[in-house]
């Protein structure tokens, strides 16, 4: 075993990566990362005692959130990145536990002092080996102790987009640290972890509340919009992920140069924003989820600019890794990295100069998405909606949000929403939606029968539509509404709408297309029994369940 990493659905065998990740990772850096995230809990135990001695550290939530983001799946597989957050993590360190000892506040001895970690990268590459996630010996423990670190990593991704659009709250940097520190604590009990869990997914929820409140005052409320899936003939760039500042100023950079933009994957829901809307040379949305990126950017001619996850590592002949860029926690060795300036301006036009270069994309599908339910313009039809549950035009809601992946199993997703019956509303968010958006469900009285939130993170938009249709029924229990969950997960920011949802009390979740590799049995017993939460069968076993 040359590393260990369970974090994500496709973990090899169910079970974990031990030699290169099913995602690309390779060992060195899956073990730069546990190294990563071994610094960061170090700086959490000295931050979250001088934080209660009244000293906040900015650079250290920064750091924190960011580098948590970073080891998110299909992120960052760029090793010197890695190198270089550590070494800045060990400076960060030393300068918070000096701000606290200045300050009065007295630490214990830390198990390894900052001398342990030596000045080169090989030395690096051993410490790395010894931190990791087999170093909690307890399977239970370490289950809990993961399930956090992953909720935290969602959190993260979600805070530092807010925190792009001048939005954030103190609470959200304490809870990552703190929880970060108990992740380490030996005296914690099963319970007390639990607990834990659960003030993740409270803190997850504030999060998503906090990034909608940043995007729709930055960009408007998302609204009903016809998205293009086909092409222009001029060139493009494509641009994937999730960071909507990144969308602001690379849609204003290209305007009028004649170059036109695309979204791609988990970016698709900039299209309904009014703010990005207007843009004449905003075309529309090029291709499917990430998984499908190694057949389609080939196509795509133009330059691609990754703002996060989730990248696939080109294959060694593909035509286009040449004309890749990431920028933000994004990042992976020979494509080419844009930081943003001290005011957070990003400059482009070095992707936008290549553009000119390139043909325009080659048409790979034609037609028209619908999307942009977001709560604000499913509350505008709240009365039509209400009318049809009330007459029975609508049975059941199914949220079927999450992720998307490459496993064969996922055509499950398709299958289900294809034979789920005519008078149903699936209501989804995330890269989850490819399995079926392009499928024509048709429509209820006008209500179309995909409705789409938006992101990953705009699950937080499906969570305020359900509780406004609770207290429209006059219910007293979010699970009294006739709204089923059939949930697809693969990288964690779906483990924090997760928890995030079962803070808020839903129950009965289906996760799939397997349950996590990093719950144990015991641990995957306590959610089962606690919260319902359940794996899926076949789509006719699945569908006589969920309607009955
Ligand atoms: Fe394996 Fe997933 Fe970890 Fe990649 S992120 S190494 S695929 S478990
Ligand atoms: Fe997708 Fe990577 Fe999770 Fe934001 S883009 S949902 S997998």
């Amino acid at each position: 075993m040359s590393m260990f990493c369970y974090q994500c659905q496709e973990a090899a065998k169910g079970t974990g990566c031990t030699v290169k990740g099913v995602c690309g990772k390779t060992d060195e850096v899956a073990n730069i990362q546990d190294l990563l995230m071994y610094v960061m809990k170090g700086i959490s135990q000295y931050s979250t005692l001088a934080r209660e001695a009244g000293i906040e550290n900015e650079k250290v939530n920064r750091f924190i959130t960011n580098g948590l983001f970073m080891t998110i799946t299909n992120a960052n597989f760029d090793k010197v990145k890695f190198v270089e957050a550590i070494r800045e993590g060990l400076q960060l360190r030393e300068e918070i536990k000096k701000q606290a000892e200045d300050a009065g506040v007295a630490f214990g001895e830390l198990h390894h002092s900052a001398s342990w970690f030596a000045e080169t990268e090989n030395d690096f590459d051993a410490k790395a080996r010894v931190v990791g996630i087999l170093t909690t010996e307890n399977e239970d423990v370490r289950s809990l102790r993961e399930l956090t670190i992953y909720g935290l990593k969602g959190l993260a991704a979600y805070v530092e987009h807010a925190d792009n659009l001048g939005f954030e709250k103190s609470e959200m940097y304490s809870f990552m640290q703190k929880a970060l520190k108990a992740t380490t604590d030996d005296s914690l009990s099963v319970d007390e972890l639990v607990a834990l869990v659960m003030e993740c997914g409270a803190n997850g929820v504030t999060a998503m509340a906090m990034l909608d409140e940043a995007n729709t005052t930055a960009y408007g409320n998302p609204e009903i919009t016809k998205v293009n899936i086909g092409v222009s003939n001029k060139p493009g760039i494509l641009i994937s992920g999730h960071d909507l500042k990144d969308m602001e100023q690379l849609l204003k950079q290209t305007e009028g140069t004649g170059v036109d933009v695309y979204t791609h994957s988990e970016m698709l829901p900039a299209n309904y924003y009014p703010a990005f809307k207007k843009y004449e040379h905003f075309v529309g949305n090029y291709g499917n989820a990430w998984w499908k990126q190694n057949e389609e950017f080939e196509t795509f001619n133009g330059p691609i600019l990754f703002t996060t996850n989730c990248i696939v590592p080109p294959k060694a002949n593909s035509t286009y890794q040449d004309k890749v860029f990431t920028t933000g926690s994004s990042g992976f060795p020979g494509f080419k990295h844009i930081v943003a300036d001290e005011n957070g301006v990003k400059d482009f036009s070095e992707i936008i100069e290549l553009a000119k270069t390139c043909a325009a994309p080659i048409e790979i599908e034609k037609g028209e998405i619908i999307g942009g339910f977001a709560h604000n313009q499913v509350m505008q039809l709240a009365d039509k909606v209400v009318d049809a549950v009330k007459t029975g035009a609508i049975r059941k809601f199914f949220v079927m949000a999450g992720c998307d992946g490459r496993m064969k199993s996922r055509d499950y997703y398709t299958e289900f929403a294809a034979a789920l019956p005519k008078d149903t509303v699936i209501l989804t968010a995330g890269c989850a939606k490819y399995r079926y958006n392009k499928l024509e469900l048709g429509d209820i009285g006008g209500i179309p029968r995909v409705l789409d939130a938006g992101q990953c993170n705009d699950s937080y938009s499906l969570a305020v539509i359900a509780l406004k249709l609770k207290e429209v029924f006059e219910l007293n229990d979010i699970n009294e509404l006739p709204i089923a969950y059939n949930i697809a997960w693969y990288e964690q920011k779906a483990v924090i709408v997760l928890l995030a949802l079962l803070s808020l009390g839903v129950k009965n979740i289906h996760l799939g297309p397997t349950l996590p590799a990093f719950l144990s049995p015991n641990v995957a017993k306590v959610l089962i029994d606690t919260f319902g939460i359940g794996g899926i069968g076949t789509v006719d076993e699945d569908m006589k369940m969920f309607l009955n």
